[in-house]
């Protein structure tokens, strides 16, 4: 199965969801998530859209519900489409973003725990494994489009990543 013949057979438009991370210079924030899908991986913050909201103003209250910071400068840095071969509920488009600055500390609650990373030593061994493709560039400052399909056991069998001048 390759991702061409996987959206061949889809009759849904993916669901949205947000991701977000706060960055300076030399560190980026992460969280390790405490329940629901994903839970026991570092990632950033966000989720789904609620009614009437835009995706932006998604990725301000996730991060204001998940780690009480508001984001002040949030820029799209990567679309991610997800499909899952086990579970087409699973399947989602992934805006991420990054925040150079905020108001607030990020605080532990009950979703997520918040933790500074240095840029150069992510933990990727307790994150998705799609992040190593695609976070690393987006860390060093680039924009990124991809595709990812997963089979079992969250592997990746098939992906298109690339590079691009504007999302
Ligand atoms: P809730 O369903 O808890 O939001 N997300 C992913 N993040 C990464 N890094 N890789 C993936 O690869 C992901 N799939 C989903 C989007 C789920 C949160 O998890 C993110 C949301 O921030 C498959 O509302």
């Amino acid at each position: 199965m390759n991702i061409i013949e996987y959206k061949s057979k889809l009759s849904l438009p993916l669901r949205r969801a947000t991701l977000l991370f706060l960055v300076d210079e030399e560190r980026i924030l992460l969280a390790m998530k405490k329940r629901g899908f994903g839970v026991g991986r570092w990632n950033g913050v966000g989720g789904k859209p609620i009614e009437g909201e835009s995706i932006d103003q998604t990725a301000i209250r996730e991060a204001q519900e998940e780690i009480e910071v508001t984001p002040q400068n949030i820029e799209v840095v990567a679309i991610l489409d997800f499909y899952f071969t086990g579970n087409q509920d699973w399947n989602q488009q992934v805006i991420a973003y990054t925040s150079k600055s905020w108001v607030g500390v990020p605080k532990e609650t009950e979703e997520m725990n918040p933790k500074w990373y240095s840029k150069n030593s992510l933990p990727f061994d307790a994150m998705w494994p799609d992040d190593r493709i695609w976070l690393e560039p987006v860390v060093q400052g680039s924009k990124v489009k991809g595709e990812f399909l997963f089979g079992e056991n969250d592997s990746i069998i098939d992906k298109n990543i690339e590079v691009v001048e504007t999302l």
